[in-house]
């Protein structure tokens, strides 16, 4: 299964699908030497997320995740029109989450700039629910505070809480966490969104998907010791520090990566 995302965030996604589908072998690809995405236009979007496709397409992997909201936000469909395999992406395993938890129809997405911008979770929820209201934010703080390192500290609670402060006013019971990040800040988000208020995580729900599809066309692998491996367009000693403490897995196997690829 092939994994893509702007930087280290996907791990999150990553993980979830590991820890569902221990048999399975990702390969991943996280853009780090041009992370982040959130701040940058479609276009660079598309085409940062189309030159990782293709990678992961000579490399011969049997589907795609797009772990990034961001980039499932603008190459989501032209991937999978173009792609010689499934390609499934964040975001509508999100907002289908959402859909079957939320009682009162308003659903709150967190996000970066561009996926707010892109407006793919309201066409992703409406499409699913034309009675739901998304009440979208962007949190442009999150990511560097996730990146910083210190996201335990009281800083980052008061940083949370500003973060928040434009839905004081609105009504809503389920939370989507639409961004890579945000499920490392899983539980001081919901402190601060109060016990009446789901929060989920995408790359949760995204696992799941991976697991439907597979199971569904009889494509799940039964391998009991994957070699997974890992690519990087930026630093692999930081990629390395990063992803062996978050993965919990030991010595990885990770590969400096030049886009666009070539074989
Ligand atoms: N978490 C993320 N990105 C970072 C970080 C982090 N540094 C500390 N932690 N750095 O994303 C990004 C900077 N780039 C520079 C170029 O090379 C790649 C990195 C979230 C990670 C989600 C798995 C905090 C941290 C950590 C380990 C695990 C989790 C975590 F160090 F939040
Ligand atoms: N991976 C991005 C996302 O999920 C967050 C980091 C970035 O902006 O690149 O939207």
């Amino acid at each position: 299964i092939g994994v893509i995302d702007s930087g280290v965030g996907g791990l999150t996604v990553a993980k979830q699908i590991m820890k569902l589908l221990p048999e399975e072998t990702i390969y991943y690809i996280g853009d780090t030497a041009r992370c982040p995405y959130g701040p940058r236009s479609r276009k660079e979007v598309r085409e940062f997320t189309w030159q990782m496709a293709e990678a992961l397409r000579d490399m011969g992997v049997k589907m795609l995740v797009i772990a990034c909201n961001t980039a499932t936000a603008v190459a989501l469909h032209s991937l999978q029109k173009h792609m010689p395999f499934p390609v499934l992406g964040v975001i509508n395993a999100g907002a289908r989450a959402a859909i079957k938890k939320t009682k009162t129809h308003e659903i709150v997405v967190l996000a970066t700039e561009g996926t707010v911008k892109s407006g793919a979770y309201e066409e992703a929820v409406l499409s699913l629910s034309t009675s739901s209201r998304v009440i979208p934010l962007a949190c442009p703080t999150f990511v560097p505070l996730v990146e910083s390192g210190e996201y335990r500290s009281d800083f980052a609670t008061q940083l949370i809480a500003e973060g928040l402060e434009p839905l004081r006013d609105e009504r809503f019971d389920t939370v989507i966490l639409g961004c890579t990040h945000y499920p490392i800040l899983q539980k001081q988000i919901e402190a601060a969104v109060g016990p009446n208020v789901t929060v989920l995580s995408s790359a949760e729900e995204t696992a799941y998907d991976v697991d439907h599809y597979l199971t569904y066309n009889h494509e799940l692998a039964t391998n009991q010791a994957p070699q997974h491996k890992f690519f990087a367009t930026g630093s692999v000693p930081i990629f390395r520090s990063i992803a062996e403490d978050w993965l919990e897995l030991g010595e990885l196997h990770i590969e400096k990566i030049q886009l666009p690829y070539k074989k």
